[in-house]
């Protein structure tokens, strides 16, 4: 059973309001620290306050709050500084601890003759280091300056590395009917997999790093959104991190099992993936035992695919070379080595009736051959580039335009000639490939990703440089 206290003196409202790292030199490891405290005025008249290191051992003396004023009492708010030479040991969560309590004098008119101990009042601080770090999309690790603003690029996770079952995921629909029918969107799509066997490479590590590590409070990662998800091993094997309803995952540093889950497990194997396209962020905490987020680094994710079209099929042979057979995705990387998974898809069906260079100029009822191209637009002598370029411009020598209802294009040159301003680029293989200006890359890829027809099959988008067709030879921009 509770009794009502009826001493004079009720508990105030007393805490620490504020930890501030005044100064931390690694050399000497000297650390100040200032303490902000606040209590119900006139209800204390003696405090302290003493400051706890990461193995919750006392550091240095207990400073006593000295009654300035002259008014009996502790100043309702005030702050002390604390100069403390330490061990590395001791570094990590530090926590102040605010008490105060009546004199013996004012302790005497109580019902039981002793002064009233008020509670305790406690702040904690993080003195370490704590980072989020991430890898990009080429295995690179984003630097601090940038991982906010742009942030890490990293795959929307939709190619098939492991080459498995075209027929899964379905849907997302395809953008249109796909070599293998009832093939979806995303054939194969590795994102939708709880493991890839082989050669993921699209999910990116991530490396937490709290030093010391403390043993009390609590570490927690928290996403923006589900788009992303994080794994215990590169290729998604072992376990995803079961983020909760509130897209967080917390790890009480006090709990053995626990701390050793996150030191053990996750802290330093921790593998990022896109789940769909778009932006988010991942966000590292490192929190009291009240839930007060003492520090926290952020990065921004933005997963990236070549969207607008089919990722290419990979369980079919369609597809000739000479005498060899090829899947959708073999044929185009065995003409283009440096094409990247990701990063190109099929925006448009298979067709005899046109091709790249007619594609390049809106046209898809025409197959300009060289020697269609000689033919209408160029003249004795004149050799395949100078009939390009008028073939762009569409400027015939013999006045038998072929296309007057197309548009035109003007050949760049000199400092004009950047991809910024092309609309267009040849290549020395005879091929054209226009841009797309999609929203693919969301901003990596813009000036960067065009589309070309391949001959008779189809119409790809992909970074301008990763198809073989030879050296871009011409930039066009449209009239
Ligand atoms: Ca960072
Ligand atoms: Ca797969
Ligand atoms: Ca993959
Ligand atoms: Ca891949």
């Amino acid at each position: 059973m509770l009794c009502r206290d009826t001493d004079k003196a009720a508990t105030p409202a007393l805490s620490v309001t504020d930890i501030t790292k005044v100064d931390f030199d690694r050399d000497t490891l000297t650390l100040t620290l200032d303490v902000s405290y606040q209590v119900a005025n006139g209800s204390a008249d003696e405090g302290e306050i003493r400051i706890y290191d990461n193995n919750l051992a006392q550091v240095g003396d207990a400073v006593e709050i000295e009654d300035d004023a002259q008014t009996g009492h502790v100043p309702a708010t005030g702050t002390e500084r604390f100069e403390l030479t330490l061990q590395p040991a001791q570094f990590g969560l530090f926590s102040a601890a605010f008490s105060a309590k009546q004199t013996a004098t004012a302790g005497a008119a109580n019902r039981d003759g002793q002064p009233k101990v008020l509670r305790q009042g406690v702040g904690s601080i993080f003195v370490g280091f704590l980072d989020l770090a991430a890898r990009d999309l080429d295995g690179n690790w984003v630097p601090d300056t940038g991982e906010d603003d742009p942030g890490a690029y990293v795959h929307f996770n939709v190619d098939n590395d492991d080459n498995s079952n075209n027929l899964v995921p379905n849907p997302p629909a395809p953008v249109f009917t796909p070599p293998i029918i009832n093939a979806g969107k995303y054939p194969g799509a590795d994102y939708a997999q709880d493991q890839v066997a082989g050669e993921e490479d699209d999910v990116k590590q991530a490396l937490v790093t709290i030093a010391p590590l403390p043993t009390t409070g609590k570490v927690r990662l928290v996403r923006g959104s589900s788009i992303l998800r994080a794994w215990h091993a590169w290729n998604k094997g072992q376990a995803m991190l079961d983020f909760d309803a509130n897209n967080r995952k917390t790890w009480n540093l006090a709990d053995e099992e626990e701390r050793g889950d996150f030191r053990l497990e996750w802290k330093d194997s921790l593998y990022v993936e896109g789940y769909q396209d778009g932006t988010t962020t991942l966000e590292l905490q490192l929190l009291d035992a009240e839930d007060n987020v003492l520090a926290h680094d952020s990065v921004t994710y933005n997963f990236i695919d070549a969207d607008c079209g089919n990722q290419p099929t990979s369980n079919d042979l369609t597809y000739w070379i000479g005498t060899a057979l090829y899947s959708q995705r073999g044929y185009y990387e065995q003409l283009n080595p440096n094409l990247r998974r990701c990063e190109w898809s099929m925006i448009g069906p298979s067709s005899t009736a046109y091709n790249c260079m007619a594609y390049a100029v809106d046209d898809v009822n025409h197959f300009y051959n060289q020697a269609m191209i000689h033919g209408f637009w160029g003249g004795p002598g004149t050799t395949l580039e100078q009939d390009v370029v008028r073939f762009f411009a569409d400027q015939d020598l013999q006045l038998n335009r072929q296309r007057p209802w197309g548009p035109q294009f003007r050949l760049l040159q000199g400092e004009e000639a950047t991809l910024e301003n092309a609309d267009v680029i040849y290549y020395s293989g005879f091929h054209a490939a226009k841009k797309r200006n999609c929203g693919c890359g969301l901003g990596k890829w813009d000036n960067l990703m065009f589309a070309g027809k391949d001959a008779q099959f189809d119409v790809m988008e992909h970074i301008w440089n990763q198809i073989s067709a030879g050296q871009p030879r011409f930039l066009f921009q449209r009239q």
